[in-house]
């Protein structure tokens, strides 16, 4: 019995692995790997000083609980912002009050495929 349980994992973790490859294959032509399409700020792009609202948005709906957007500062610390729960489900919403300087954003985002891809958002913020 025991013997057996473990075959059975064994092949699991074959099958999710050849699941792996074929997806990575398919994403050169269509993705259900979470791809950014659009986001507030753009890259590089600038925003006014104070409470800021920040958005990332995906091709594919994503697991905003095992999602992660970080914020890299001026300070070069980075702290973790809170998804906002009413986020729509292709998107990431997060807030922060935010001084002149400059910052970058740190996403990672998981799909429903199970696969996750990140990125860096560099932008800039102004006085007002
Ligand atoms: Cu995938």
């Amino acid at each position: 019995m025991f013997m057996e349980n473990s075959v059975m994992s064994l092949r699991h973790r074959f099958a999710s692995t050849v699941v792996g490859v074929a997806c990575a294959l398919a994403s050169v032509a269509a993705s259900a790997h979470a791809i950014l399409i659009d986001s507030t700020p753009k890259p590089n792009g600038t925003l006014s000083a104070g409470h800021v609202q920040m958005m990332f948005k995906y091709n594919s709906k994503i697991d905003q609980h095992r999602s992660r957007i970080t914020l890299i500062g001026p300070d070069k610390r980075e702290k973790v912002l809170a998804i906002a729960t009413d986020s729509k489900s292709n998107e990431l919403d997060t807030t922060a009050d935010l001084t002149p300087g400059t910052y970058t954003l740190r996403w990672q985002a998981l799909a429903l495929d199970g696969h996750i891809t990140r990125g860096d958002l560099p932008f800039t913020v102004v006085g007002k």
